[in-house]
């Protein structure tokens, strides 16, 4: 049934009535739902279980309001509204409760979400979009508290550009802007900076938003009196409301149990919201949580009894009861005969769900129990049954169990030879091959809209190229993308009016308008999350973080939110977002430039990208724009004013990701670096060349993905040695080259010298020339330890240089 409604619309008292009665079917179904899933995880079927329980009847009112072309972000307590949108069956509950691997059976990730993160699809099975326009969407939850926010915004801005911005192909993306950002949190995790920095983000830009907050005065144990100034997050906001002659949000407050001021405040909010871009927040107080909070502890260890018993009167699904006979809509009985049939459907559901997770597990058993029994019967000195015991005497065995016990097997038969044998062997690298495709594929878009399928287009040079400032090569570059890309909008701090704080932006709010070349208040975490969310509605953003110290601020939401996306979506879902930003070489604590390794370690997902130069800078974005791909790209800070030849084909050409180029040719030693400090290599190497030594200089361009023309390979098969040169700390990129090039590309076996990672020191740098010389590899550094890895190859030819 339909669940849209609008009240501007008179309806018969029997439509209503229907209405009403279905309302009142889909909370119970989704209570009753809670009520079971938690019992499976209690009796050992599921792992963990988090519900809806409790939170059921606002989430009608909102699906009410919620259209197509609408988005939601949202948390682990939504599985009512995704119910009553039609995008949750509680047969797929119950698969996410199970971790089913099968797409087709739990389609918000493949198992790989804990239960209760739901989503929808935005990519069709070949990568490419769907009419996000016909669709009720969903964007994917994450587990941290306050961390569907960032993203919130900038499904919300969306709207804005939209109906700014005559934006050509946005038919499967808009219409006209008239889409609702739909944004739910609970009272306890509107404490966390997050919250309040988008708030003041999104009243700053007017943006159609609506939040609603689910209050049940608890976040776990700890209570609205410990968390929120005057315990209620609707007076706490009132300084965010709008006057009639500033900015700021609408603010309702509407008690969650109340079904028609519910349907009331949700038409309200929507109304304001899709009409007039305004933000809304909806305050939904007086909720409850009957289970607890979730399968890990229960809540009569915190709340007190009478609080247990407030609980229970003022439970939203009995209140709804109440009122539907209160009302004369229906009667006690009637309303019994829907909780019968919902308790047994929920029940069904529930066998189905564990039946289809269990068949192919269970096939998969019988398959190896056959590889066991003939090995039973060929190894008979091995007394293997115990193993078959074992597994037969699990009677809901794990894949775990099964595989766990082959390898046991193939561990005490490996040295032995027989046909039964190899079958075994085989059997496992196929099942392992499997699972790996279940568990660890689409990290990175597998699509055919990923950068592998961006042709190279050289950079064009003719007599009339002139050599400019690097800044300029990427101004006009980014001027040259602006003007072919009309989706493309570019925004950070400074952006704007100056053009960036290094001008490489200059002039281009004034030609393309402040949508598209934008400002931003000093936000990076919602700077973030704003380019998340456009890019999961067809835009192309380039977010800005002026300097990539500052991208800390932005990393968990990068790192929870951007880089786990596709993969925790099973490929249904991506972000194509370019995160521009600036560093190596800069001084200071907080201004050192470096730390890549912050990114290699929690930004797996994303790519990362570090031109040596402008023109390697701007081939990369151009790379960007032709496929969809996350990326982080680290400009060089201090190649702004490096002088270039600018080519011709700006905005064309392109520069692969993945590509190492070969900078300088020589036999003696290989040195891999990248950004800043290749420029440090390069004049090293010419030094090292009065040292009677020849390098084979290697920039790498992009630490993720790495290396993959094997450049680095080649290279060490002819010098047999090795060093590796950055400015993050010591173990930090330079080990991940290391483990790159030692282990997955097999360099150790070339190597006929100690390989050397030359790195900064242990702390952040030292300001000014000196702070520079004395924290960070310089020119004589990477001379010497090259030097140190030819005298330890050959003492006689290259003595010492200290000893000798
Ligand atoms: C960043 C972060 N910190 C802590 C947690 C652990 N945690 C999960 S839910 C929760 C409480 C959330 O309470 P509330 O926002 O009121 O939502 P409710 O579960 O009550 O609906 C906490 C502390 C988390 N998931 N993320
Ligand atoms: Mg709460």
């Amino acid at each position: 049934m339909e669940n849209n409604i609008d009240l501007n619309q008179e309806i018969s008292f029997d439509t209503f009535k229907k209405q009403v009665l279905n309302d009142y079917r889909t909370i119970v179904l989704s209570r009753e739902a809670s009520l079971l899933g938690r019992r499976e995880v209690l009796s050992g079927k599921a792992k963990f279980g988090i519900f809806g329980d409790g939170k059921e009847l606002p989430q009608i009112a909102m699906s009410k309001v919620f259209m197509k072309g609408d988005y939601r972000s949202g948390y682990y307590r939504d599985q009512t509204f995704m119910m009553a949108i039609d995008e949750l069956s509680v047969k797929q509950l119950f698969s996410g409760l199970y971790a089913n691997n099968d797409i087709k059976e739990e389609p918000m990730s493949a198992g790989r979400q804990m239960g209760a993160h739901f989503n929808t699809p935005f990519l069709n099975d070949d990568g490419s979009w769907k009419n996000l326009t016909e669709l009720k969407n969903s964007s994917s939850d994450i587990s941290c508290t306050a961390s569907q926010m960032p993203r919130l915004l900038g499904l919300a801005q969306a709207s804005k550009l939209y109906r700014k911005l005559n934006i050509e192909k946005s038919e499967k993306f808009s219409n006209n802007g008239n889409e609702i950002a739909w944004g739910t949190i609970g009272n306890a995790s509107t404490s966390e900076g997050l919250f309040f920095e988008i708030l003041n983000a999104a009243g700053v830009q007017q943006v159609p938003m609506v939040i609603s907050i689910w209050d049940d005065n608890y976040g776990i144990s700890v209570e609205n009196k410990d968390q929120t100034i005057k315990e209620s997050i609707s007076d706490a906001l009132s300084g965010f409301k709008k006057t009639s002659n500033s900015n700021g949000f609408e603010v309702f407050s509407v008690r969650g149990w109340d079904y028609p001021n519910l349907i009331n405040t949700y038409q309200k909010a929507s109304d304001i919201a899709r009409e007039k871009h305004i933000p809304v927040i909806i305050h939904v107080k007086e909720l409850t949580q009957p289970i607890g909070h979730s399968t890990s502890g229960s809540h009569e260890r915190y709340k007190s009894k009478e609080r247990l018993e407030w609980e229970r009167k003022n439970d939203c699904n009995l209140k709804m009861k109440q009122w539907i006979v209160d009302n004369q809509i229906s009667t006690l009985d009637y309303l019994q005969e829907i909780e019968n049939e919902c308790k047994e459907f929920v029940k069904q559901s529930k066998n189905e769900a564990w039946e289809t997770y269990l068949k192919p597990i269970l096939k998969i058993r019988d398959e190896y129990i056959r590889v066991l029994e003939a090995l039973i019967s060929k190894h008979s000195d091995y007394s293997l049954e115990k193993f078959y015991n074992q597994l037969q005497r699990i009677k809901e065995p794990n894949k775990k169990d099964i595989l766990s016990n082959a390898r046991k097997v193939l561990r005490l038969l490996f040295k032995e030879k027989s046909k039964e044998i190899e079958v075994l062997k085989n059997w496992i690298n196929e099942f392992l091959k499997t699972q790996n495709e279940i568990y660890s594929s689409k990290l990175y878009n597998e699509y055919k809209t990923n950068h592998h399928n961006v042709t190279k287009v050289e950079p064009i040079y003719d007599d009339t190229s002139k050599k400019v400032d690097g800044r300029i090569i990427l101004r006009n570059n980014f001027d040259h993308l602006l003007s072919k890309y009309d989706n493309l909008v570019i925004f950070g701090e400074d952006s704007g009016k100056i053009g960036d704080v290094n001008q490489g932006l200059e002039g281009l709010q004034e030609k393309y308008g402040e949508y598209r070349v934008s400002d931003k208040g000093i936000r990076e975490a919602s700077i973030i999350g704003e380019g998340i969310g456009l890019a999961l509605r067809g835009i192309r953003p380039i977010a800005e973080i002026q300097y990539i110290d500052y991208l800390l601020y932005g990393l968990q939401i990068l790192s929870d939110d951007l880089a786990t996306l596709h993969y925790r979506t099973f490929g249904r879902q991506i972000a194509p977002l370019i995160i521009r930003t600036r560093g190596h070489r800069l001084e200071g604590i907080w201004h050192s430039g470096s730390p890549m390794n912050a990114m290699l370690s929690t930004l797996r997902g994303i790519n990362i990208l570090v031109p040596r130069n402008m023109v390697q800078a701007a081939g990369m974005y151009n790379t960007l724009l032709k496929c969809d791909e996350p990326a982080v790209l680290v400009e060089s800070l201090n190649g702004y004013r490096l002088k270039e030849s600018e080519p011709k084909n700006l905005s064309d050409y392109t520069v692969l990701l993945g590509q190492s180029e070969l900078i300088k040719s020589g036999n003696d030693i290989t040195i891999i670096s990248y950004g800043s400090t290749l420029r440090l290599a390069e004049k090293a190497c010419e030094e090292l060349l009065n040292l009677n030594i020849k390098c084979d200089l290697i920039d790498i361009q992009t630490l993720i993905p790495f290396d993959l023309n094997n450049l680095t390979i080649e290279s060490l098969k002819k010098t047999n040695k090795l060093l590796i040169v950055d400015e993050d700390l010591p173990g930090g990129a330079s080990s991940y080259i290391l483990q790159k090039i030692l282990q997955e590309k097999n360099g150790f076996e070339y190597l006929d010298a100690k390989p050397l990672t030359l790195t900064s020191k242990n702390h952040r740098p030292a300001y000014g020339t000196d702070g520079d010389y004395f924290s960070k590899p310089s020119i004589e550094d990477i001379v010497e330890e090259s030097y140190k890895i030819m005298s330890e190859y050959d003492p006689v030819n290259y003595p010492e240089i200290f000893n000798s």
